[in-house]
């Protein structure tokens, strides 16, 4: 076998004809995949793992890839025959694979009509998601279909539809006449995300006028499954930096490699209407502890995350690395995940909960891979919706106040709706959030963190009615944004820790006087 030459060049082009180092996958022969959310995440994970069920057993397995607005992607995949390398970044260094399990790639907001008839056509099989938890038209409120979204209402109106709920329930509408079994499968940071996905696509049908949908609402209960997955694995945006050094390693110009840490894990519901690419050969996992472990990875890895994230940005940390590695970071999130979330959390079979810490701080320090805050803190109010809800509720509802969750919320807060003349620097700036617009608005118009925490999360009802109630945690979340704002994040950090210490002390004497009671 001859090696290129190595070279930056980027007239060189990746692909089948130059595939510098690496070893090619096979092509699959054809589609039996289509996938909603072209993005990283996906290209680093599920398609992975359907390269790795491929190249074991075959099977027409290959993946029609839907981007849903920007051609980026497209564009250099189908110059370089829908193939791609992923770089897997440890703090040892960088190795990489090419990936390649792709039959085809477009943009729905191109070609929308393609996304409902690959949805109909019986030759796929699965339609797997990765739309973010921004992508599900929801109303974080009630967790119900949000029909008052622009998008909704015209979707369930007519014409070609455009938001994802849509395309499901239009391509599930337009499938229906054949009958043909289908899994739709979510691989979105959602707490029972099968479950959710089918609720909505079941509400949106039903909302159809003149009873539009009941046929297809029909055929689902025969025919369709949507089960659960946890997916995980951490994915940085792409850089151009990574660009020149996969190009450096690889000898030919790959415009679209992919960033990842070397740990990925895949929990999968086994509920395949119409069989199943063999993905145990990735190394993912066929369980009925799903919820277990999606519950374990939704806290205490991406809550623990979002603390993270919020408190470094405030701090001026770039990188995740970087802030885990502060002392009160990681004090902070240690108790969070300890303290706050694992009481919530049934840990599946097999697995012991101080690995997982373990391996999730470690996970976190890899510097080299360069996850940012600001990528985390992106989207909070949907992400903290699925993440922080469940297990505050739990520890108010047993007397004890969550007082880290309440930290991560008011860090959100500080980053994305800065009262006046508070200044969050330019890693807050950089986050992007579907509620930003509207709590900025809240922020400039409120005295205080107090203010501002009653009228988002009881008046907004930003993380759901059940919240929205609860006076008590509002208000420790409003003070912790005074504190922040009044003397900086260390300082709300370190009064977090002490109330915290404080509640489990007083919690254990009570426990202790319980016991000591005569019966
Ligand atoms: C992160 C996740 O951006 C975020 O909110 O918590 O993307 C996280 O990196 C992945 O879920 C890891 O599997």
């Amino acid at each position: 076998m001859s090696f290129m030459q190595i070279t930056d060049d980027p007239t060189v082009r990746f692909g089948r004809a130059a595939a510098g180092r690496l070893a090619l996958p096979a092509a699959p022969r054809s589609a039996g995949i289509l996938h909603l959310g072209l993005g990283s995440f996906h290209r680093a994970h599920q398609a992975a793992y359907t390269s790795a069920a491929v190249a074991r057993d075959g099977g027409d397995w290959g993946i029609i890839g839907v981007a849903s607005r920007s051609r980026r992607i497209v564009d250099a995949l189908r110059e370089q025959d829908l193939l791609y390398s992923i770089a897997e970044i440890s703090p040892a260094g960088m190795s990489l694979s090419a990936a390649g399990v792709h039959t085809d790639v477009f943009t729905a907001a191109e070609e929308p009509e393609r996304v409902v008839g690959g949805i109909a056509d019986r030759g796929i099989r699965i339609v797997t998601l990765t739309v973010t938890e921004n992508g599900y038209s929801y109303s974080p409120a009630t967790g119900a279909l949000d029909t008052a979204d622009a998008g909704v209402a015209a979707d369930l109106t007519g014409g070609v539809p455009q938001t994802t709920i849509g395309q499901l329930a239009r391509g599930l509408q337009r499938r229906s006449a054949s009958g043909d079994p289908l899994t739709v499968l979510s691989c979105d940071n959602l707490a029972a995300n099968g479950a959710h996905t089918e609720r909505l696509v079941r509400e949106f049908l039903a909302a159809l006028p003149a009873d539009e949908g009941a046929e297809t609402l029909a055929y689902l209960d025969a025919a369709v499954t949507f089960p659960s997955s946890m997916v995980d694995r951490i994915v940085p945006s792409t850089t151009d930096q990574l660009r020149r050094d996969v190009a450096a390693r690889l000898g030919a110009w790959d415009d679209a490699p992919v960033p990842a840490e070397p740990f990925t894990m895949w929990a999968i519901e086994d509920r395949f209407a119409a069989g199943r690419p063999a993905w145990e050969a990735g190394g993912a996992v066929f369980t009925d502890e799903v919820d277990r472990y999606e519950q374990m990875k939704v806290r205490l890895l991406n809550g623990t995350h979002s603390l993270i994230a919020y408190l470094g940005a405030l701090r001026g940390q770039t990188l995740i690395g970087e802030s885990i590695a502060q002392d009160s970071v990681e004090r902070a999130a240690r108790r969070v995940l300890r303290g706050e979330y694992l009481p919530s959390v049934d840990m599946p079979s097999g697995i012991d909960a101080r690995e997982y810490e373990e391996q999730l701080f470690a996970r976190w320090g890899n510097t080299a891979l360069g996850h940012r805050t600001s990528q985390v803190g992106t989207d909070g109010s949907v992400k903290l919706g699925q993440r922080i809800p469940g297990p505050a509720a739990l520890a108010l509802d047993g007397g004890t106040m969550p007082h880290m969750i309440a930290l991560t919320v008011a860090g959100y807060l500080a980053c994305v709706a800065p009262l006046p003349g508070f200044d969050p620097g330019p890693h807050a700036a950089a986050m992007t959030d579907p509620a930003g617009r509207r709590l900025a608005d809240l922020a400039a118009t409120s005295r205080d963190g107090r203010e501002l925490a009653r009228r988002a999360i009881a008046g907004l009802q930003l993380f759901g009615d059940d919240l929205a109630g609860r006076t008590t945690f509002i208000d420790r979340v409003g003070e912790l944004v005074d504190v922040i704002v009044g003397h900086g994040v260390d300082a709300a950090i370190g009064e977090s820790i002490e109330a915290s210490d404080a509640s489990a002390a007083s919690a254990a004497r009570s426990q202790s006087r319980t016991k000591e009671m005569p019966r």
